[in-house]
């Protein structure tokens, strides 16, 4: 262990050095791009089974000192998890760790049970079988922990990690699926850190409320790495994995990359943009040409959407608080990439239309944040009664909505609060149908995670799948996780 001193020195050191000094030749770091092993699991003809342990790990992610971490089959992080459509998934998942928690398959259609939800507790020591059949195309989807209350803390530990789906019509579409050769799982995620090297997690009533934003970015848990590439073409499957911190992405030489998929899946046809924005839980897949042999840096940059929109009162509150607004977040390497002419699929695969006049019925959800003097009290005494949902603070004993199994429904979900909130609904994937601005990029596909911005109304039309379970919700929620764990979050159940 290095001394206190020499640790300080070490981050004077850093901080006083100038950029280009540090590392030459432009790259952002000596930091090299990690992978998360890819288990495929035991497969015997359709059935695979996975055999996952939440465990604890010490982690280099700073310079000289080592960080506790949490992790799924590694130190930090989960490994990610890879099946086809059609298999049958048996899922154990052991729990190492000396605090309960759960895993849940975030964008899966999958029977309640079978969910990892807040229903389906693990204590130390034990263990959780989790079974269901793949009935959904080639996505992205992830797992993270689900712990009633404690979700923020654990994910932020490094409770989460990515699920590959493949089906047969995207393997035909001839796309980069060479994990970690033309395929990088980038998961994307904000810390801060005590002086000792250990996360730091909410001290601050303002993080309780607004939800947890660190000021150091990760990808796959290490700062600002190098992704050495050998292919011209490459496709990133980002997810915003960050507990509150709202995501514009783009690269420093503002090139134009190719939207491919969204949460559920692929999308009709690849969308040409330049910049795309990621709120907690959502996915996308880019197609990156990089023939050209250069090194380009994926950066998050707040002030994209200043000429769209207006800034907002958050966004000059957070530059009062002198908070940064803008991170290199990791960069590739292309110098060794042989010039190529790159082709890109015309069109991916056909959704399934789905009419509106198929509804059956109508829902709406107000997401609602208390505000005045309540507010500042409230979050500093840890009180749970400042986030609802339809004036409703989450009740692990009082199941919200009742669903008709196979039903289409509309969902209204309404912010009425001054600040974003992304909600998440368990079990399906859901076409947005109408919003405040212009549907574009992967909104226009199949998602289970959709940013409401202040004080607009978003239309969701799902489609529910055919499982049916009266005695186990399925969770609909904010996923800000600390607003997750303060109440906003109901219970529904599919009969
Ligand atoms: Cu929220």
């Amino acid at each position: 262990m290095i001394s206190r001193r020499k640790f300080v020195q070490s981050i004077l050191a850093f901080a006083l050095l100038p950029k280009q000094l540090l590392h030459a030749k432009g790259f952002l770091s000596s930091n090299t791009f990690r992978l998360p092993k890819l288990e495929y699991g035991k497969r015997v003809d359709k059935n695979v089974c996975f055999d996952l342990n939440l465990q604890t790990g010490m982690s280099q992610i700073l310079p000289n000192v080592l960080t506790r971490t949490l992790g799924i089959n590694q130190d930090f992080l989960g490994v990610t998890l890879r099946a086809d459509k059609g298999d049958r998934v048996h899922i154990k998942v052991n729990n190492h760790l000396n605090i309960t928690s759960t895993l849940h398959w975030h964008g899966a259609k999958l029977p309640a049970k079978a969910d990892g939800g807040p229903h389906q507790p693990i204590n130390p020591g034990e263990h959780w079988l989790s079974e269901f059949e793949i009935i959904q195309p080639a996505s992205t989807l992830w797992y993270h922990s689900h712990q009633m209350h404690e979700t923020g803390s654990q994910v932020y530990h490094g409770l989460s990690g990515l699920f590959i789906i493949d089906d047969d019509q995207s393997n035909a579409l001839n796309l980069p699926s060479e994990y970690g050769v033309d395929d990088f799982p980038v998961i994307i995620q904000d810390k801060d850190f005590n002086q000792d090297g250990s996360l730091k997690y909410l001290d601050d009533f303002r993080e309780k409320l607004m939800g947890k934003k660190g000021e150091t970015i990760l990808v796959n848990g290490i700062v600002n790495p190098v992704l050495e590439v050998l292919k011209p073409l490459i496709r990133l499957r980002i997810l915003n994995g960050s507990n509150a911190r709202i995501y514009h992405l783009n690269f420093d030489d503002k090139r134009i990359f190719h939207i491919i998929a969204s949460d559920g899946g692929l999308l009709e046809k690849p969308i040409m943009a330049h910049s795309i924005k990621l709120a907690p839980a959502e996915r996308c897949e880019i197609l990156v040409d990089v023939s050209d042999g250069k090194m380009p840096i994926l950066q998050h940059n707040m002030h994209m959407e200043k000429s769209a929109n207006r800034m907002t009162g958050m966004m000059m509150m957070q530059q009062a608080q002198g908070k940064q607004q803008a991170f290199d977040i990791f960069q590739i390497n292309a110098q060794k990439v042989q010039p190529a002419n790159v082709k890109l699929p015309q069109t991916l695969i056909e959704h399934k239309a789905l009419s509106i006049d198929s509804i059956s019925r109508k829902r709406k959800f107000k997401l609602q944040m208390r505000m005045g003097p309540q507010l500042m009290f409230g979050a500093m005494s840890g009180s749970t009664d400042l986030l609802k949902i339809n004036g409703k603070s989450m009740d692990i004993n009082r199941i919200d909505e009742v669903v008709k199994v196979g039903a289409t429904e509309l969902w209204e979900i309404e912010n009425t609060s001054m600040m974003p909130h992304p909600f998440h609904i368990h079990n399906v994937q859901f076409k947005i149908v109408s919003r405040r601005g212009k549907l574009e990029g992967h909104e226009l596909g199949f998602k289970d995670v959709v940013l409401v911005n202040p004080h607009e109304t978003v239309q969701v039309l799902i489609e529910f799948p055919k499982f049916s379970d009266a005695k186990t919700p399925y969770m609909y929620h904010c996923h800000i996780l600390e607003h997750e764990d303060r109440g906003m979050m109901g219970q529904f159940v599919v009969v």
